[in-house]
């Protein structure tokens, strides 16, 4: 296997930086696009064959270092209860959010074996059929909770806010609920066979630095002394610059970082405490070669005092992306990191 992203993670010496690409496996890609004809995408993620071809389309066609599993951050929901659906138009729709602490109750825990099959299923596909690292991943507790809340994407997320400063009882315990339940559905990754795992934290920036202290950074400490450094967890917080010196003491192997913040200041603010991962704009591929060149140098250079660095854009490569851009993007971090 090519470990060299594990390497990265742990901040070991590597030939060369390893790349991947969050939602790597996606719309952007006709390959993706020609197995989402035949099926929705709840059912591509419920059938472990076509997640598992999904999953392996990148790999083959950008060269990158590491495989992530495909499914989504709220696929464990529908087990605890929730009614989901994946519109094409709004994204995700939670049909039965929560409001109410009467709700909460009537949340059921998970058993990841049991109930979700098919991820541990498409683990074991993967781990026969490719030779690079797969990462595992859940939500975070805070940016799944908002999506239990909203029933659905958000822009102000007033209904979780309200929960959390009017009800603080109850939005706590349904953090507990979706903590418990994050932490088991991850040890049985683990348990099948994932290398490393990423937290998505996509929501953590719209709190306050406080209010994340209080309210959102002990469930994501809580999961990570679980899984206790069995494998390498990558901590992805979206728009969390103002949050680094928070995030620095979670002792988390590595920090996902967007593009917001330059690299190099990032790595001054985090110290040697953990590796980190990013953080190219996604919309510089659709620049030209030139511009992806020298976006993508500076992020090499920026990141040379770094414990590790693994390079990956600021957050998911975006459906219009031109392949041909991504593609040139992974060659020339393995290429300018080698010399
Ligand atoms: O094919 C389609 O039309 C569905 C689009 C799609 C895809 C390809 C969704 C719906 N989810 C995914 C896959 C997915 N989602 C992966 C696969 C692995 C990969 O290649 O990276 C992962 C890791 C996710 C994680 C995810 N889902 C996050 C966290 C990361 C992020 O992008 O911020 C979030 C917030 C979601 C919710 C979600 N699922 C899908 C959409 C469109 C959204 C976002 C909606 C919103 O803005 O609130």
């Amino acid at each position: 296997m090519n470990d060299t992203f594990l390497k990265a993670c742990r901040g070991e010496k590597t030939d060369y930086t390893p790349v991947w690409i969050m939602r790597q496996a996606g719309r952007y890609l006709p390959e993706y696009l020609k197995v989402r004809e035949k099926v929705d995408f709840l059912t591509l993620c419920k059938t472990p064959h076509l997640a598992a071809e999904v999953t392996i389309q990148p790999l083959d066609i950008l060269r990158v270092d590491a495989a992530i599993l495909f499914s989504d951050i709220l696929i464990p929901l529908e087990p605890m209860g929730f009614k989901l659906q994946f519109s094409e138009t709004k994204g995700p729709i939670i049909h039965n959010p929560v409001s109410t602490a009467d709700d909460i109750k009537r949340l059921r825990n998970i058993n990841p074996e049991e109930d979700l099959p098919f991820v541990i299923e498409t683990i074991r596909i993967l781990l026969k059929n490719i030779s690079v690292p797969l990462i595992g991943f859940a939500g975070a507790p805070f940016t799944v909770a908002t999506y239990l809340i909203e029933g659905g994407s958000s822009k102000n997320f007033l209904k979780t806010k309200r929960m959390l400063y009017q009800s603080t009882e109850d939005f706590l315990e349904l953090m507990e609920l979706i903590t418990d339940n994050t932490i088991k559905y991850l040890l049985s990754q683990i348990k099948a066979g994932v290398h490393a795992i990423q937290l998505f934290d996509t929501w953590a920036g719209i709190l306050t630095p406080y209010d994340f202290s209080k309210y959102s950074l002990p469930y994501i400490k809580r999961i990570i002394s679980a899984i206790d450094h069995s494998v390498p967890i990558i901590y992805f917080a979206f728009n969390s610059s103002s949050l680094l010196d928070l995030i620095k003491n979670l002792s988390a192997e590595v920090i996902g970082i967007d593009w917001r913040i330059e690299i190099s200041n990032a790595i001054k603010r985090l110290g040697k405490t953990a590796c980190v991962q990013g953080n190219l704009d996604p919309c510089i591929l659709f620049g030209d070669e030139e511009l992806i060149k020298e976006r993508v140098l500076r992020i090499l250079k920026g990141a040379k005092k770094a414990k590790g660095h693994i390079f990956n854009l600021g957050h998911g490569i975006l459906p219009e992306t031109p392949v041909n851009k991504a593609i040139f993007m992974v060659e020339t971090v393995h290429n300018l990191s080698m010399s």
